[in-house]
């Protein structure tokens, strides 16, 4: 059993005595030794616990995450082994940090640190914030989270609606400065009264938490035959507390942590060596070595990007169903790679630990990957993104006044084989869109009359864009509008010599218009290819 100089009285001074800056990287007083018996350890352990048949709480819910094999990914790498994620994501709050969150606001309370009414301030990439955030909703405690503003809005936003105030720091913030999230969280605490920063980069109960159950739950779920282990590194709390369990409970269990590339935490620091500065996963890497970050638990660390992370977090969604977030992609990645060793009979455990909620509109957006250039080359999906417009080669758009009926309409769309019609004013401006298939699919239902005005059924929301514009902006458009309205712009001089720029309508681009454009694109390259290997033959 583990045991932990870094003690109860430790955090108490901490948060109490010396409310000042707290460095993140003071070095650890702990003396956890492989094989020190549990009388020897200052610190409580808790106990795996069955859970009741009607939970009394929320908090009930952390932790007891399932163990899910990984069959189609596992196939595509060739992989012998078992490959088995840890699947953190289905905790309360959707992370492995609900776990730290509950353990060290219950330790806190314990000590009589933490009182009804007080503040819990705690610097974080956000999901330890949201950890406390539900348990600081459950237990009544007022909440503020500081968090850089490289974290998703996401993360914000399931902040806002538990109640927690959250506090933005700017990513560039030097780690010494009261401007970053951890100089800030402290410098909030000298302000406010009864506050505490919990401090998941120095307090004990953070791997703790995962000494204490999550490697119990591993070990349970594997029956304890565990031959490799693979985590991403944040504060290190989950590998540290996994580590150090499982040195001591399946002592030929290979550890390997994952660090980001721009990222100083592997070991041997050549490791480090590259050209990122900065990285788009959440949640792992740093430029100091946190304080419950005990090194010497890893055996081995590998270097990840965000282009194989999200790749992998994307096909762990596609191809297994898991709806995890980017730095699963990351542990899963180094997995795969470790694996491809490992022989029929072994098995390797991965932490998934949160949930693709975080990152909607991050990772999980086509446009978003292609703005940062995290497709892949050799996906169709990148080039077109990067075409203008004008290579849509979009017929002359069809105008038609609001007054017109729906059966004038139809009949004139029909006519002319087009799927839309704008609708403007006498004045020429652009009210709206109507679509043949709205149409006739309301006055089928019954919500529109065949002699009612199409302004009845008018799409109005819509965005002007240029014709050099990219498709990738059309898209990106699509996704929150009816269609684009294409403009360019004129020089109109009336007789008196008085000249004005007016904006004159191109035409339109519908949701439907950019799909069949980009099939017939896919079906003519699919045709030259064939042609290409045909020659090739003959
Ligand atoms: O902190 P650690 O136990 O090393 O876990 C790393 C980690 C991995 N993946 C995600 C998505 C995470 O959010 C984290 C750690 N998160 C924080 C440190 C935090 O404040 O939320």
């Amino acid at each position: 059993m583990a045991t932990y100089e870094q003690s109860t009285e430790m955090n108490e001074l901490q948060m109490q005595a010396t409310p000042q800056l707290r460095m993140p990287d003071f070095p650890s007083r702990c003396t956890w030794n492989l094989g020190s018996p549990p009388s020897k350890s200052p610190h409580t352990h808790n106990e795996l616990k069955n859970s009741p048949k009607i939970l009394p709480t929320v908090l009930y819910k952390i932790g007891n995450t399932p163990l899910i094999r990984i069959n189609n990914i596992a196939k595509e790498y060739g992989l012998k082994c078992e490959l088995l994620a840890k699947c953190e994501f289905f905790s309360a709050g959707g992370s492995t940090k609900d776990r730290i969150a509950l353990r060290m606001i219950e330790d806190a309370e314990k000590q009589g640190i933490l009182k009804p009414g007080d503040v819990i301030i705690e610097p974080t990439s956000g999901n330890t914030g949201i950890g406390l955030g539900l348990v600081a909703a459950v237990r009544g405690y007022r909440c503020i989270i500081v968090m850089p503003e490289k974290m998703s809005l996401e993360k914000v936003d399931v902040l806002k609606a538990l109640g927690v105030e959250v506090v933005r720091t700017p990513n560039a913030a030097n780690l010494n400065s009261p401007d970053s999230h951890i100089g800030m969280a402290w410098k909030l605490k000298n302000e406010i009264p009864n506050s505490h920063v919990l401090d998941q980069y120095q307090n004990a109960g953070n791997p703790l938490a995962h000494y204490d159950i999550t490697a119990e739950e591993i070990l349970d779920q594997c029956d304890g035959q565990i031959d490799v282990l693979v985590a991403g590194v944040g504060t290190g709390g989950t590998i540290t507390g996994l580590a150090r369990k499982f040195k001591e409970k399946c002592p030929n269990c290979q550890i390997v942590g994952v660090d980001p590339e721009g990222s100083n935490m592997a070991e041997p620091k050549e490791l480090n060596l590259t050209n990122e500065t900065s990285y788009e996963v959440e949640g792992i890497g740093h430029n100091f070595i946190p304080t419950v970050l005990d090194r010497k638990a890893i055996d081995k660390w590998m270097k990840t990007d965000d282009v194989e992370s999200f790749a992998m977090a994307r096909n762990l969604i596609k191809k297994e169903g898991l709806l995890c977030g980017g730095s699963s992609g990351s542990a899963m990645h180094a997995a795969v790679t470790v694996a491809k060793d490992l022989k029929e009979g072994q098995r390797c455990v991965v932490i998934l630990p949160d949930s693709i909620r975080n990152y909607m509109s991050k990772f999980l957006s086509d446009n978003w990957m292609a703005q940062k250039g995290f497709l892949r080359a050799d996906c169709d999906q990148e080039s077109w993104r990067n075409m203008s417009i004008n290579q849509m080669k979009l017929p002359t758009a069809l105008t038609v006044l609001p007054t017109l009926t729906c059966q004038d309409t139809i009949q004139i769309l029909k006519a002319k084989s087009l799927d839309n019609a704008v609708v403007i004013d006498s004045s020429g401006v652009v009210l709206g869109i109507v679509t043949l298939g709205n149409i006739t699919s309301s006055v089928h239902d019954g919500k529109l009359q065949l002699t009612d005005p199409v302004s009845k059924i008018i799409y109005k929301q819509f965005k002007k864009v240029s014709l050099n514009d990219t498709l990738g902006k059309i898209s990106q458009i699509l996704e929150l509008n009816h269609f684009v309205l294409i403009v360019h712009e004129q020089i109109h001089c009336n007789g008196s010599g008085e000249c004005e720029k007016r904006e004159m309508m191109h035409g339109v681009v519908t949701f439907t218009d950019l799909i069949t454009f980009l099939r017939a694109k896919k079906k003519r390259m699919a045709t030259a290819e064939e042609n290409q290997a045909t020659d090739f033959k003959n």
